[in-house]
């Protein structure tokens, strides 16, 4: 059968005869791509049902002609098959299911390995492949998939389906990988919550940094983005909390829930809104079985074994704590306060209930709980000799009370995850940085438009805005810059530029978040006089992309590039400002409980935690309170340096389609689809993808890599022998520019093609030569 011997390079190649061809094998020694021709088309024939070949469309930029309608009816014709993926050119289309599929089987991840001169159907692993690939030939430093699409159309199991592949392909079997893969789940029931978009929705940003030397993973670092916190103390009709929270009530055994103090989930009021909402899909689900699982692997610590009788005892003390901050958090959403604002005891207040609730809050928190009191129902100024203590309104006590809540949890969020990156990133900062490149993966929270949109919903859409800009600029406008330069000829494309809008928010001084932080400065600014300034500036057509409500004075419009959306301004001066008083913060820098004093080490009201050092590189960053960013100002910062990041990248990107607003599997709706394909500029992209020129290379590059395609001499001038080598190839439709040469997107896969039958004809011709010697 097959014959075997190792080639110089270490790896083992064989050979084999089918159907009269011979085939050539090579397993691959770390960087080399193998040739896998036989095991590839065995697999093919037993998968080929679920991945259909038989539809030609399966890439919407060779269409011949191209309309909207055209688009949609092809992308629903292959849904209907279950076909799901869908090349533009070289941008992969997912449409979500919202069903268990088998597309994702252990044959068809195999199929996706190592991909050969068959031309394969579009698939999340083709692109795992296609970066991957590009990892181990060393081809790009820095490459990113940046996966986009609106809240639910599946961009987190996208992000989840690559990693798993990219993991796989790696090896899969490593610490390490099993480490990365782990914090996923954890990360999700600490940062998604059930929305009317989204069952699993995530409601912070994340950009996973995976580092790699010879196609090995060697270390990753994950950065967060504004984690929803909100959503601890309030939730929407028709939502719930972060998923951990009702972990604690349905998984934990009755004993650890007795030491922690809690009751049923009904008896909270920071579950109240939905406490009887199950989450229905099956995917979005994790138990505490697999979160407690991982923080054990991702080195979370234990002291005290909450978790008798059972195999989770051996994790951590800081789950411990974790554990009993999310109780304390629970319990003091409870906590009423008795003097209402014109002095006179609550009617129905239970002064039992109440002082139950605060010992258990001053256990959880391990603080005093006449301390607790204090700090939400009195401040206290110093000035020069006198101590004054003023006392608070009732509602002045329960937004301190549901501040403290908020903080707390949003802190142990930045440290869960400077933590987790303490873990990932150990084996990497201990190697040389020469080798390393790196691959990006970006799961944002999807543009949202809920009927009521508060603060929260104009930064994640201001998110989704910088990656549409990314995307046009990358798609379109550097396109056809390039193109200018480099004298080509190509027909001009419009396209949707959201430039525009993106100034609206982020110019200085007279952006929304610039006007937003100079109200949330002045002492007599409100939430009204915020967006008289706004209607001031924009209003009356002088920003085309902002509208006044006219009929109520909290409210404006913004035109987002995927449709207008309201803004109820009601809260964004305190969202932007994020206090937390001195008070708060020194009761709990005095905790008993070590995490807590460490989630305190930090200035007190600095929410700029950079959780890829952790906590305890933060003190350095301690600043004058007054000059402390506000929640706007960070958030735009770290766009701008996730932007950079990006833009430093090769990109690939996946666009994620939601087929339906019911999140219900089999159901195509044409006008809610087309609305999508209309606003991510889904035909102008197929246009450009399929009239432009994608792939471009130095005359130098293109030599080096296709030069012995051309059996006629080199010239001296570089673009004559690229002339050559493509006149050669019989390729058409490339342009030779000034500088570089201009390929369409499916050129390179043309001539690996040529390239692979050069090399196998180059390895037969050795091997036959060695045995001939031998
Ligand atoms: P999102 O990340 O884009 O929304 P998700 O990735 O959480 O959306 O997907 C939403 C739900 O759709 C999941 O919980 C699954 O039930 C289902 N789903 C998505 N992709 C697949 C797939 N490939 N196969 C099967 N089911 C799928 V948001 O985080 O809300 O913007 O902010
Ligand atoms: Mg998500």
């Amino acid at each position: 059968m097959s014959k075997g011997r190792h080639s110089r390079d270490g790896a083992r190649v064989s050979s084999y005869r089918k159907e009269g061809v011979e085939h050539v094998l090579m397993t691959p020694s770390a960087n080399v791509i193998t040739i896998m021709l036989i095991q590839e088309q065995e697999l093919f024939s037993s998968i080929k049902d679920t991945i259909s070949m038989e539809d030609k469309n399966d890439d919407l930029a060779k269409l011949s002609l191209l309309t909207e309608d055209i688009l949609l009816e092809h992308l629903k014709h292959r849904y209907d098959k279950n076909l799901i993926y869908t090349y533009l050119g070289d941008i992969l289309v997912a449409v979500n299911p919202f069903h268990e599929t088998n597309l994702y089987t252990t044959q068809i991840r195999d199929f996706y390995r190592y991909s050969t001169d068959i031309q394969k159907p579009p698939h999340v692993y083709a692109l795992v492949d296609l970066v991957y690939r590009n990892v181990c030939h060393g081809i790009y430093k820095q490459q990113c998939c940046v996966i986009s699409g609106e809240s639910g159309s599946g961009k987190t199991e996208s992000t989840k389906l690559f990693l798993k592949q990219l993991m796989y392909l790696c090896g899969g079997s490593s610490q390490l990988e099993q480490q990365i893969l782990q914090a996923t789940p954890l990360l999700e029931s600490f940062g998604n919550a059930q929305t009317v978009m989204n069952n699993n929705s995530s409601r912070f940003g994340k950009y996973i940094a995976l580092k790699f030397i010879n196609g090995k993973v060697i270390g990753a670092q994950i950065s967060d983005y504004l984690l929803e916190k909100s959503r601890v103390v309030i939730q929407s009709p028709g939502e719930r909390n972060f998923h951990i929270f009702y972990y604690l009530f349905d998984y934990l055994p009755l004993e650890t829930k007795q030491i922690l103090c809690l009751r049923t989930k009904h008896d909270y009021r920071y579950l109240l809104t939905n406490s009887s909402l199950d989450v229905q899909n099956a995917t979005a689900t994790n138990s505490l079985d697999e979160v407690i699982n991982a923080m054990g692997l991702l080195n979370f610590t234990d002291k005290v074994r909450i978790l008798k009788n059972n195999d989770l005892s051996n994790n951590g003390r800081e789950q411990h704590s974790m554990f009993r901050i999310l109780s304390g958090i629970l319990t003091i959403g409870n906590l009423e306060f008795s003097i209402d604002d014109e002095g006179f005891t609550q009617q129905n207040f239970d002064e039992e209930k109440a002082k139950k609730n605060l010992s258990i809050i001053a256990n959880m928190f391990g603080v005093n709980s006449d301390l607790i009191m204090e700090c939400l129902t009195t401040m206290t100024t110093l000035t020069r000799n006198e101590r004054v203590i003023r006392k608070f309104s009732l509602q002045s006590s329960q937004d301190a009370r549901d501040a403290l809540s908020k903080h707390l949890y949003a802190r142990l969020f930045s440290w869960l995850i400077g933590k987790i990156n303490e873990t990932l990133n150990n084996p990497y900062s201990s190697q040389s940085y020469h080798h390393v490149v790196e691959i990006g993966l970006l799961d944002i929270y999807g543009f949202e438009h809920f009927e009521l949109n508060s603060f929260e919903q104009l930064c994640i859409n201001l998110a989704n805005e910088q990656i549409q800009f990314f995307f046009n600029q990358h798609i379109f406008r550097m396109e056809m810059t390039e193109y200018e330069h480099e004298g080509i000829i190509a027909e001009r494309l419009a396209f949707t530029d959201n430039q525009t809008l993106l100034e609206l928010f982020m110019a200085k001084p007279l952006g929304i978040l610039s006007l937003l932080d100079d109200e949330s400065r002045l002492p007599k600014a409100t939430d009204q006089t915020f967006v008289e300034k706004l209607n001031y500036h924009f209003g009356l057509n002088k920003h085309e992309c902002y509208s006044i409500n006219r009929n109520n004075k909290y409210s404006f419009t913004i035109h987002h590039y995927a449709g207008k959306v309201s803004y109820c301004a009601l809260g964004f001066l305190e969202k932007n400002r994020d206090t937390l008083s001195d008070s708060v913060v020194d009761m709990f820098k005095n905790s008993r409980d070590d995490l807590i004093r460490l989630l305190f080490h930090g200035n007190p009201s600095d929410e700029s935690i950079d959780s890829n050092k952790g906590l305890q590189h933060r003190t350095a960053a301690e600043k004058d309170a007054r000059n402390r960013l506000t929640v706007g100002a960070q958030y735009r910062n770290s766009l701008q340096i996730l932007m950079d990041r990006m833009c430093a990248s090769h990109p690939v990107f996946m666009r994620c389609l939601k087929p339906n607003q019911q999140k219900q599997a089999y159901l195509f709706d044409d006008s809610f689809v087309r609305a999508q394909l209309r606003y991510c500029g889904m035909l102008e992209t197929t246009r450009i993808r399929k009239e432009g020129y994608s792939v471009r290379l130095s005359f130098e590059e293109f030599i080096q890599k296709y030069g012995l395609l051309s059996k006629a001499r080199p010239s001296n001038v570089p673009s004559i022998t690229c002339r050559y080598i493509l006149e050669e190839t019989h390729l058409t439709e490339w342009q030779l520019g000034k500088t570089k040469l201009f390929l369409k997107y499916y050129h390179p896969e043309y001539l690996e093609k040529l390239m692979n039958k050069y090399r196998q004809a180059a390895l037969l011709i050795q091997r036959r030569f060695r045995g001939y010697v031998g």
